[in-house]
């Protein structure tokens, strides 16, 4: 193994520089706000503050499932956050999300506003108003919220630990890089293991499960994220690779997908959606077209 560093932690630790890295000028060991900002309020119940990251679009893609599906009163105005700026830290998304991280959503159809924050509870909080792609019967419903929080508790691993350590650390360490790789190629291993013996993560019906594990594990087995394809041997897992596909076909996927992105194809770009025809005219190819 290459040479650990030869740091000691001191007794007390402080927050007197950066950590390097990625990320580093967002990080901080204290909550709360940094400066007052109000949101943004659109027209629609739904109010969403988020980003095109694997966490916002597992909400768009359930808000776009949920309006395919004919749900009128899922409309929404999707916000822009950029969090590498520091937006997170407003005032005003800190009212909606005191853990300051996307996704947050305000639903206004009511007489008092309610925030739901963490995009487990989002997934949830919209299944159970909607009446959708949440299985009822106690065995399923129980099947499907399993592997929800199987996914809330596996990716930080696969984003926090894995991405870091071997994309976005500033030097390549071997011990987390193999500690978290191990653990990322289990729990890809878990998935295919369940892929094999039922169609979709919770059972035959496409649910909230899938749309909370395929924007992490799906982009994964893509090579979407953290250029890693090959160093994790994606294409091993073929029961993840046949549902990666399925999932993408579906139409209300690719739009949630766009929604919020400020990187890749500026055609898949949209970066604040507020009206369904956004995605024929607001996608930054159009508005760059259009000066
Ligand atoms: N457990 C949270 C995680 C959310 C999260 O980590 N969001 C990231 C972007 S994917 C974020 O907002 N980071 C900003 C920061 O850490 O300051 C969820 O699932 O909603």
């Amino acid at each position: 193994m290459t040479n650990p560093s030869d740091y000691t932690p001191p007794k007390v630790w402080t927050w007197d520089k950066e950590s390097g890295g990625r990320f580093a000028n967002i990080n901080r060991p204290i909550a709360g706000p940094t400066h007052e900002k109000e949101l943004p309020v659109g027209r629609h119940p739904l109010q969403l503050y988020s980003l095109g990251t694997p966490n916002g679009v597992k909400v768009t893609v359930m808000l776009e499932e949920l309006l395919a599906a004919g749900h009128a009163g899922a409309e929404y105005d999707a916000w822009l956050i950029k969090i590498r700026e520091g937006e997170q830290f407003g005032s005003g998304f800190v009212a909606v999300n005191p853990n300051s991280k996307i996704p947050a959503l305000m639903d206004r159809s009511g007489r008092e506003p309610i925030r739901v924050f963490e995009s487990g509870a989002i997934l949830l909080y919209l299944a159970e108003k909607f009446g959708a792609f949440l299985p009822t019967e106690a065995r399923a419903r129980a099947e499907c919220l399993s592997w929800l929080f199987w996914q809330m508790g596996s990716a930080p691993y696969l984003g926090g630990g894995f991405g870091h350590f071997y994309a976005y650390a500033p030097s390549k360490m071997e011990y987390p890089i193999d500690r978290f790789a191990m653990e990322v190629k289990r729990q890809l291993d878990v998935l295919d293991r369940r892929l094999a013996e039922s169609e979709y993560v919770a059972g035959p019906e496409y649910t909230i499960a899938d749309m909370a594990i395929w924007p992490w594990y799906g982009a994964l087995a893509k090579g979407w994220v953290y250029d890693a394809a090959e160093f994790l041997s994606v294409q091993d897992y073929k029961n993840v690779q046949r549902w990666t596909d399925a999932v993408f076909a579906r139409p209300a996927v690719k739009r949630g997908r766009m929604v919020n992105r400020t990187t890749g194809e500026p055609s898949e770009q949209l970066h604040e959606r507020h009206d369904a025809s956004d995605f024929e005219t607001k996608t930054q190819d159009k508005l760059q077209a259009a000066g």
